[in-house]
């Protein structure tokens, strides 16, 4: 099954038009990487302490569309988008992301997930299934917190249950392909087997966090919210979705609803491309 999804998900991003940056046939991601979890993983209801009663679980992301529905077991599952090398090569430079990252913000994160979702979907229906996106249904939402915005469904600590990899000191999720990614995660009621987890602990990939070495994210960030200490989300949030970031991606020819991002610590570290 996973093979196929794969493939599936191959062809449709070597040909949706969505991921094609304008003007260009240079793609914004490379095939994903896919993995499965059990949606009864202890974890995701760990994840009511440690993020917040307000986040869900699998159950109740599935339950919201379909009430009707008694769901015992189930899968989900947890897709990893690597961007690919040529924006990834762009947003190499210092100061503010480049044009193609800003790119990637406006027009792949959300309307290309949003289409790989339908994908999915479909292929998952057509085997009899059904499948719930949990950051397409109508509770969704990105909460205020004092020490910043946080959702009710993070797309990283599912990829942690799914063992696609860990957090690291400026909290961005390292994976195999490194951490330059993207996220997304469905929920269905067929069951598929899990993967397991090889994470002894939440940022183990990161050299900071694992062997106290490396640093380089610290140095990168324009606006000094990597510190050791760890990654002060206010600062980075004014930054990549502030009123400068929207006028840059206007600017730049993108949209200012989604700012331009920003992405600097994910680039020109060595955790860009791989676990390092
Ligand atoms: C809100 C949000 C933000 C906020 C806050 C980020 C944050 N750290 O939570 C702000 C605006 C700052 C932000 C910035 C960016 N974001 Co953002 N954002 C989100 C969003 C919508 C929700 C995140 C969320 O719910 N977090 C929940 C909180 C609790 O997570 P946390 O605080 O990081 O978790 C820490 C603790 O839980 C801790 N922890 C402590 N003990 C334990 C124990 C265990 C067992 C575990 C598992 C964890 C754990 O580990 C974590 C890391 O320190 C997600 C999309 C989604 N729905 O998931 C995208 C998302 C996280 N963003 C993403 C991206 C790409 C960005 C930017 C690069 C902007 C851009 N697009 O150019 C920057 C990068 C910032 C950074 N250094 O990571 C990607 C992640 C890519 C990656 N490799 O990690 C996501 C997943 C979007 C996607 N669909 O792919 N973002
Ligand atoms: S650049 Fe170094 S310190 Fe920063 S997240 Fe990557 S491995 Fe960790
Ligand atoms: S996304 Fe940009 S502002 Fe936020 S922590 Fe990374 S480098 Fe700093």
């Amino acid at each position: 099954m996973k093979k196929k999804l794969s493939v599936l998900l191959e062809q449709f991003l070597s040909e949706s038009n969505y991921n094609c940056l304008p003007g260009s046939l240079e793609k914004y991601y490379d095939a994903p990487l896919i993995r499965f979890a059990d949606i009864n993983d202890p974890l995701f209801a760990e994840y009511k302490t440690l993020i917040g009663d307000f986040h869900l679980t699998p159950k109740e992301a599935f339950r919201e569309v379909y009430p009707e529905e008694t769901i015992e077991n189930g899968t989900v599952i947890s897709m990893v988008f690597p961007i690919s090398e040529y924006v990834r090569k762009s947003n190499r430079i210092k100061g503010q992301p480049s044009r193609e990252w800003a790119w990637l913000r406006s027009y792949a994160d959300e309307e290309l997930l949003r289409q790989v979702s339908i994908a999915v979907t479909q292929y998952i229906e057509n085997l009899g299934g059904k499948a719930v996106t949990p950051v397409l249904i109508p509770s969704f939402k990105k909460i205020r917190l004092p020490d910043g915005p946080v959702s009710n469904w993070s797309e990283r600590h599912v990829a942690y249950v799914a063992g696609h990899g860990s957090f690291s000191l400026n909290d961005g999720f390292i994976t195999e392909r490194g951490i330059a990614v993207r996220f997304l995660s469905l929920v269905t009621d067929l069951v598929f087997e899990a993967d397991t987890r090889t994470q002894k602990f939440h940022n183990e990939n990161c050299l900071f966090c694992s062997k106290g070495t490396c640093g380089a994210c610290i140095r990168r960030c324009p606006v000094g919210a990597i510190t050791k200490e760890g990654h002060d989300k206010v600062k980075c949030a004014m930054f990549t979705y502030g009123d400068a970031s929207r006028k840059l991606a206007v600017e730049y020819g993108g949209l200012s609803e989604y700012g331009a991002g920003c992405g600097l610590c994910q680039t020109a570290v060595p955790c860009e491309f791989k676990v390092p």
